[in-house]
């Protein structure tokens, strides 16, 4: 099965998230996340085995993640799937050691992975038309966090769709 790591947004976050996504859909087309999909991916793990999986579930309901704000305030993109996404304008050092503090772990999972670069970001399109962000509302907002998930992800012809395994505690 496929699972990542994730920071999910809390429900007024979600809702200000997919104004965005409203937005950027409206001037860049592509295909829009639906709001209920929108997240944070701290760790990309890819096709793991039912053992593995039943691992990392038990990992992650009793992992303790610090809590901790990310400020979202600009626009990116990336070019060849087409994705435009939000994020913040300088890196977030306390996500970057969540990120590598995660792969750790995973690692000793035997998993392996681990991206060169982190970039934190939300996703709110996908093969969009257009990746010019400089019509868009400069996004200024706030997510709190307390708690990353183990998700799973199922693809449809519409897109992926996402189920929550675990929760840290
Ligand atoms: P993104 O949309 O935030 O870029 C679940 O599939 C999530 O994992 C996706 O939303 C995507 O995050 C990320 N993902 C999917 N395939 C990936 C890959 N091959 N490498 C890294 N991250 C990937």
């Amino acid at each position: 099965m496929r699972l990542f790591l994730a920071l999910v947004p809390p429900p007024e976050l979600r809702e200000r998230l997919g104004e965005l996504a409203d937005a950027a859909h409206a001037c860049c087309g592509g295909r829009r996340i639906p709001d209920e999909s929108l997240h944070l991916t701290l760790a990309f793990l890819g096709e793991v085995s039912d053992v593995q999986a039943v691992k990392l579930v038990d990992w992650v309901n009793h992992l303790a993640v610090p809590s901790g704000e990310w400020r979202l305030d600009g626009w990116g993109h990336f070019r060849r799937p087409g994705i435009l996404w939000v994020g913040g304008q300088s890196p977030d050092p306390a996500l970057d050691i969540l990120q590598r503090r995660l792969w750790d772990a995973l690692e000793g999972f035997g998993l392996a992975g681990r991206p060169t670069r982190f970039v934190p970001h939300v996703t709110l399109l996908r093969r969009a038309d257009s990746l010019d962000a400089d019509n868009l509302p400069t996004p200024d907002l706030i997510w709190p966090y307390r708690h990353l998930v183990l998700m799973r992800s199922f693809t449809h012809d519409d897109g992926a769709r996402y189920t929550t395994l675990a929760r840290s505690s």
